[in-house]
This record gives C-alpha cells, sequence and structure tokens, in this order.
C-alpha cells in the first residue's frame, strides 16, 4: 500500500460551469482528467486534509470508477474520514443533507444532472461546501486556475472498497463509511412535512403517479412514497437507477417527460404526477392534465408554506433566478417578505438561506428548494405539494387556477436552440448587448420597452458582483424577454429564450401558453435574429 505522485500536465478547458464540469464520459475517460480537476479541488480546499468529505453521485456510468478514484485521492490527500453512499449513490439533495448533518468538511458530487448518460452521454462533478451547497464562485474559479498550473497528483494504489456492503472499512489511514444514502434524507423530509396527513390522504385511496426515469431518484422515492407513507405499489415507476437512465433523457420537462404527460392526461389520471431528474434535485408537478410551471410552483409554494409545519411560523424571504418568472414577487410582496433575484446557479441561493434571509428557492428549470438543505430537491418538492393536497383536500388544477385568480397569472415559456456552434451563439448574444442601450422607448407593435439590460447581482451578503448574466428586455406592458447561453450544455452552444406575460384578468387564464405568447415570441425572435443567425425555424425544446 503506497502513495504514489503522478506527473501531469494542466488540461485545458476544466472550468466548471452553472453547476459544475461537465463533458461527455469519453473526456471524462481521458488520461488524468478527472485525476487533475480532484487534485485541484485538494490544492483549492486544504481544509480537506485532515477534513471529513462526503462522496456519492447519481450512479450514471463512469460513476463507480470515478468514486474509487477519488476514495483513493483522498486517502492520498490526507482526508481522515469519507462518507459514501452505498453503491457510490447520493442524490444532490442526500448529498447536501449528509455534508449538513456530519458537519462535514464538504463533498464531491458526481452528477451531469439532466443530460443524458451511459458510455456516450455526459458526466459531470462539482465540489459543494461544508453548508451543503455548491461551491461559489471564488472558489470554483480558484479550482479552475489550479487545473491550469497542475504539474502532479496523489493517489493510493490500495485496492477498491467494497461499495455494495455498509460498513467502515480503510483506505490507507483514511475511514471509508458506506452509508445507507436514503436514511439520513428520508428522516429530514419527516421533520419538514406532515407525513401523518400525507399517509391518511392515501390510505382514502388518492393516487400519484412518480416517474423516476431510471435515475437516483427511485431509491428515495419508493422508500419514502411507498415504504413510507403507503402509497400503492408501482405509484414510483423506473425506480431503478440505471447507468444510462435506460435510454431516458432524464430532464423533467414536457419535452423529455412525455410518458408523464401522456398518463396525467387520461381519463383515470391519478392526482398527481411528478417527476425526477437525473441527480432528483429537479421536479415537474403536474395535475389531471395540467402542467404546473415550475416559476408558478415556486409562488404557490411560497404562499401556502404556512400549511407545511417547517414553514408554518412563516418565511422570511423567497428567491428566484432572474430568468425565472415574476410570479413569486408577488406572493412575497403580499406576505411583506423580501424576494431576491439571483443569476441562474443554485449556488446563488447559499449566502441568502445562509443568512436567513430566504426560506424558499426556485427556478424556471424545474428546481425548488429551502432553507432544509443547499441544493434544489426533487423529492421535497413533490413531498410539498402531496402535504397541500392532503391538507386542503383540492386538486393540483384547483390550486393553481385559485393562485392565479388571487394573484394574476404570469404565462411563461422557455424556448431553447440547441447545440447552436459557440461563435454564432456568441455573436447573437453581442448582438442583443449592442442593442441595449437603445431600446427603451421603442414599439413593437403593442410592446414598447420600458427597460433592457444585462443582468448583474449583486450579492447582498458577500457584496460580490456577478455581471453579464443574460440580457433581458421589459416591456411596459408587464411582459418580459430573457435571453442568456445555458452553462450546462456540453455540446455546442445551448441558446435559452424566456418568455413571460402577465395576465391579471382570470377570464383570460384558460388561453394555451403558446397562443397567449406569440407575438412576444416573433418580438424575441426578430430582436436577437435568431432564425437569420442560426438557421433555425423553431426551437428545440419549449419548456
Ligand atoms: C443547474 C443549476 C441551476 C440552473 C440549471 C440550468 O441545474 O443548478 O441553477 O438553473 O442548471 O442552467 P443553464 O440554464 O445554465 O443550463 P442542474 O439541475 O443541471 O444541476
Amino acid at each position: 500500500m503506497t502513495v504514489s505522485t503522478i506527473t501531469t500536465a494542466p488540461i485545458p478547458g476544466q472550468k466548471p460551469g452553472t453547476s459544475g464540469l461537465r463533458k461527455k464520459v469519453t473526456v471524462f475517460q481521458q488520461a488524468h482528467y478527472l485525476e487533475n480537476f480532484v487534485q485541484s479541488i485538494f490544492d483549492t480546499v486544504p481544509e480537506l486534509n485532515g477534513g471529513v468529505l462526503v462522496l456519492g453521485g447519481d450512479g450514471r456510468y463512469y460513476n463507480r470508477v470515478a468514486v474509487q478514484t477519488i476514495l483513493k485521492m483522498a486517502a492520498a490527500n490526507g482526508v481522515v474520514r469519507v462518507l459514501v453512499g452505498q453503491g457510490g449513490f447520493l442524490s444532490t439533495p442526500a448529498a447536501s443533507c449528509v455534508i449538513r448533518k456530519y458537519h462535514a468538511t464538504g463533498g464531491i458530487i458526481l452528477s451531469a444532472s439532466h443530460n443524458p448518460g451511459g458510455a456516450d452521454g455526459d458526466f459531470g462533478i462539482k465540489y459543494n461546501i461544508d453548508n451543503g451547497g455548491p461551491a461559489p464562485e471564488k472558489i470554483t474559479d480558484a479550482i479552475y486556475a489550479r487545473t491550469q498550473a497542475l504539474l502532479e497528483y496523489r493517489i493510493s494504489d490500495q485496492a477498491n472498497i467494497p461499495l455494495e456492503k455498509k460498513g467502515s472499512y480503510t483506505l490507507e489511514s483514511m475511514l471509508v463509511e458506506v452509508i445507507d444514502p436514503v436514511a439520513d434524507y428520508a428522516e429530514l423530509m419527516q421533520k419538514i412535512f406532515d407525513f401523518d396527513a400525507i399517509r391518511a390522504w392515501f390510505a382514502q385511496g388518492h393516487r400519484m403517479h412518480f416517474d423516476a426515469m431510471s435515475a437516483i431518484s427511485g431509491p428515495y422515492a419508493k422508500q419514502i412514497f411507498e415504504g413510507m407513507l403507503g402509497a400503492a405499489p408501482g405509484t414510483v415507476v423506473n425506480g431503478e437507477p440505471l447507468e444510462d437512465f435506460g435510454g431516458h433523457h432524464p430532464d423533467p420537462n414536457p419535452a423529455h417527460a412525455t410518458d408523464l404527460i401522456r398518463i396525467m392526461a387520461l381519463p383515470d389520471a391519478p392526482e398527481l404526477g411528478a417527476a425526477s431528474d437525473g441527480d432528483a434535485d429537479r421536479n415537474m408537478i403536474v395535475g389531471r392534465n395540467f402542467l404546473v410551471s415550475p416559476s408558478d410552483s415556486l409562488a404557490i409554494m411560497a404562499a401556502n408554506a404556512a400549511l407545511i409545519p417547517a414553514y408554518k411560523a412563516g418565511i422570511s424571504g423567497v428567491a428566484r433566478s432572474m430568468p425565472t418568472s415574476r410570479a413569486a414577487d408577488l406572493v412575497a410582496k403580499a406576505l411583506d417578505v423580501p424576494c431576491y433575484e439571483t443569476p441562474t446557479g443554485w449556488k446563488f441561493f447559499g449566502n441568502l438561506l445562509d443568512a436567513g434571509r430566504a426560506t424558499l428557492c426556485g427556478e424556471e428549470s424545474y428546481g425548488s428548494g429551502s432553507n432544509h438543505v443547499r441544493e434544489k430537491d426533487g423529492v421535497w418538492a413533490v413531498l410539498f405539494w402531496l402535504n397541500l393536497l392532503a391538507i386542503t383536500g383540492k386538486s393540483v388544477n384547483g390550486i393553481v387556477t385559485e393562485h392565479w385568480a388571487r394573484f394574476g397569472r404570469h404565462y411563461y415559456s422557455r424556448h431553447d436552440y440547441e447545440a447552436l456552434d459557440v461563435g454564432i451563439a456568441n455573436a447573437l448574444m453581442a448582438h442583443l448587448r449592442e442593442q441595449l442601450a437603445g431600446l427603451a422607448g421603442q414599439c413593437f407593435g403593442a410592446y414598447c420597452v420600458a427597460m433592457a439590460d444585462d443582468f448583474a447581482y449583486d450579492d447582498p451578503v458577500d457584496g460580490s458582483r456577478t455581471a453579464n448574466q443574460g440580457v433581458r428586455v421589459l416591456f411596459e406592458n408587464g411582459a418580459r424577454v430573457v435571453y442568456r447561453l445555458s452553462g450546462t450544455g456540453t455540446e455546442g452552444a445551448t441558446l435559452r429564450v424566456y418568455l413571460e406575460l402577465f395576465e391579471g384578468n382570470s377570464a383570460q387564464h384558460a388561453v394555451p401558453v403558446q397562443e397567449m405568447l406569440a407575438e412576444l415570441i416573433v418580438i424575441a425572435g426578430d430582436l436577437a435574429q435568431i432564425a437569420m443567425r442560426t438557421g433555425r425555424k423553431e426551437p428545440d425544446v419549449i419548456a
């Protein structure tokens, strides 16, 4: 048993994006690729030497290999104890929960989230800090800088740890504890929600359909919904995590969770439909033939938080990413609590949650969460809705339409243009930025521009400034278009166009979304010259 120091060289492009480093599996399989990034984490976070690390991933292809490599590198870099999920599994929110519960120094989470898996799919790695949340940019920037100067890494040559069996093992002088990936998380959920009320709701014969998309939410959903809450066996489908997600694209949105949408449109559909993504931090909520937009879901959670045991004393504030619709802002105003607008990326919520300024956070990208962990949390969101259904006796559709009647409806859609040429996408954004100064006052039909800018965020807790976070165009009639390039893709560039239109009159609330947004969609396309510059007539994904 020896620790070796291996000579390496910097590898270009190891820059973490919106959520960690995401690349094709084949890129991660290149010699030294994973090791260089992992050593850069250990070099950037010296507290890990002598510290406690949490480790696990969503089980996608390469997860097992990467876990063993990281364990051997952790031992060689002075980590004294690692908590690793059995089988190498930990959902992203569960990893956050375990980091917090055991006061770990940090965690390494292996996932490319909603991106497809398998040998030809994507893989990813990110570092979370001791609050359980994604490392802030000053740390990810430092990790990246370290990758560009790295000349060696350290690794033990000891045999693999048997990850399939719970128990304690030693690797060099490091203690490796293989833990139940679900237990700590399930215990936390019991403290937040009214499990008795939900159990009674299922016992009355109410039904749910949860599609785990063959990803990591399956074991959590099965144990909590079917095991602890008494949902009928079979409530959770695609519940076994598979290395290639069974060919599913584990992204819970109408474009990829098509089975769920179809089932929820059947005459005998259950009351609640839900899905989660690769690493179980996203959620999609569906009523009978009725899709809940993630932005609305956040607003509705905020408006009804007092019905949930953990939030019954009230919420301190709400936070949403900038492109997320402004539905939550109206609720915050009614509750007389602040609403924070942050850049895209869950890492920006961490400071607000730590400082107690926000209790609930959410994003248009099918993510919501609270101060219980420092990641968004798919199963938590489904439990929130289950708890609301059980306590109110209302339907999903009823809760949403009542909310619109009270606050008005923010019609909302996101149009994605995927795998664009990077140069073309950057030029499109540059062209938009060039127009910004002259846009205010211009009218396009009934849409007159009130304000246009490139969003910058000043963190109210640590004073840091994050600029260039997306072009937003606000219209006098309350409509808004936002343009930004995704930071999570692995192929070319993805242009995201976020469209929003407020309608206060409930007689207008049943108009189909794309129909309501039709004029704004044309204006958004013209302003950015999308068809002309990209050659695309239609978006690849409408969410
Ligand atoms: C990540 C981030 C989210 C972000 C989403 C989309 O989610 O954690 O905050 O909203 O990506 O980001 P982008 O628009 O840059 O692709 P996940 O579920 O992929 O970890």
